[in-house]
């Protein structure tokens, strides 16, 4: 199997960097909770571990899990956020996860990408284990900011006030980005999470032909009779209707806007929802309980987002009202 090696690779990455951070981390600290929409980070590590031991242990290798008593801790369905604060040692967990990957490599180094497994099929499941890690990293360095918030004073430097970015800002002024035709979401199924995969047809179009602009209230080239215009140009499309399509919310980094990813996550307007044609995968509850009209999208990657997890399809979400991840906006408005 060629994909060996760059997963392998990937998963170390990923490792090294949790057990870096988790380095920096004192015993009291690892196991506080600092805030009560975040678990310790003592939790975050073990629920890593027991996440990889459940995918690839328990559902594709078929062995009895490792350690019940792990399971229930670190699974957030079985353990209330207030009662994670009681934890095993550190040095406990940290073998805990050991053990769990050195069982998941020796698995992985006989597992089939060719295989019709839903789960082994071009590694998915090793591919989303990668990025879930990456994500519950972010987490863990949100919760060290804010440990750290609590020994330092945090109030603004005073060369943060007035004035503040006139030299930074290169661009001040909104730039027109014209409608036009993208490709929303992804076809990439492997490499990507479920909420952002996406493939509607040509009646989903005209569904969703109340979202836009009078200029797009027709079935975009080539699905429509009419040629397109340079704007509307959309050369990836199928003329048989199975292109996935969709409106930007908020622009595009060919018009002139500014870090559109890697900085801060861009909250946006739209409540985190299902795309057309969604699946589950790999499980109900990676995606579909947020689906409740109470969790926006966030979009764009932050710096600590690392580059497994960043990519232009990629939907984060969090209830409105949090303040603590590392997100900013972007304004925009109608011409
Ligand atoms: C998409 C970052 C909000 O951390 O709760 C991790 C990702 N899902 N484990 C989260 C996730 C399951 C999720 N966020
Ligand atoms: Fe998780």
């Amino acid at each position: 199997m060629s994909c060996v090696a760059e997963i392998r690779q990937a998963m170390a990455e990923a490792r090294a960097h949790t057990l870096r951070l988790v380095a920096e981390v004192d015993d009291a600290d690892f196991r506080r909770q600092i805030h009560p929409d975040f678990s310790p980070v003592g939790w975050h590590v073990g629920h890593i571990g027991v996440t990889e031991s459940y995918w690839i242990l328990q559902q594709c290798k078929g062995e009895p899990s490792p350690s019940a008593v792990y399971d229930h801790l670190f699974t957030p369905t079985d353990n209330p956020k207030p009662n994670r604060v009681h934890l095993p040692p550190r040095a406990e967990i940290l073998a805990y996860l050991h053990t769990v990957r050195e069982r998941v490599l020796a698995f992985l180094e006989r597992a089939d990408c060719g295989s019709n497994h839903p789960l082994l099929k071009d590694a998915s499941i090793f591919k989303m284990l990668i990025q879930h890690e990456e994500q519950h990293t972010e987490t863990i360095l949100l919760i060290l900011h804010l440990l750290a918030a609590t020994r330092y004073d945090s109030s603004p430097s005073p060369v943060l006030g007035e004035g503040r970015g006139e030299g930074l800002l290169l661009q001040n002024d909104m730039v027109l980005v014209p409608a036009g035709l993208f490709l929303m979401g992804s076809n990439q199924t492997a490499d990507t999470l479920d909420n952002e995969r996406r493939l509607p047809t040509e009646e989903e179009w005209e569904k969703a032909a109340s979202w836009d602009l009078e200029s797009y209230r027709k079935r975009p080239y080539p699905w429509g009779a009419d040629p397109p215009d340079a704007s509307t140009a959309h050369h990836d499309a199928h003329s048989d209707g199975t292109a996935p399509v969709g409106r930007h919310p908020a622009g595009s980094s060919l018009y002139g806007c500014q870090d559109m990813s890697g900085n801060v996550w861009e909250w946006t307007s739209t409540w985190f929802h299902p795309y057309p044609g969604f699946t589950a995968y790999p499980y109900e509850g990676y995606s579909v309980p947020y689906f409740d009209q109470r969790h926006r999208v966030l979009k764009g990657g932050s710096w600590a987002t690392h580059r497994h997890v960043l990519r232009p399809t990629f939907r984060n979400w969090y209830h409105p009202w949090v303040r603590e991840i590392f997100a900013g906006f972007r304004c925009a408005t109608d011409p």
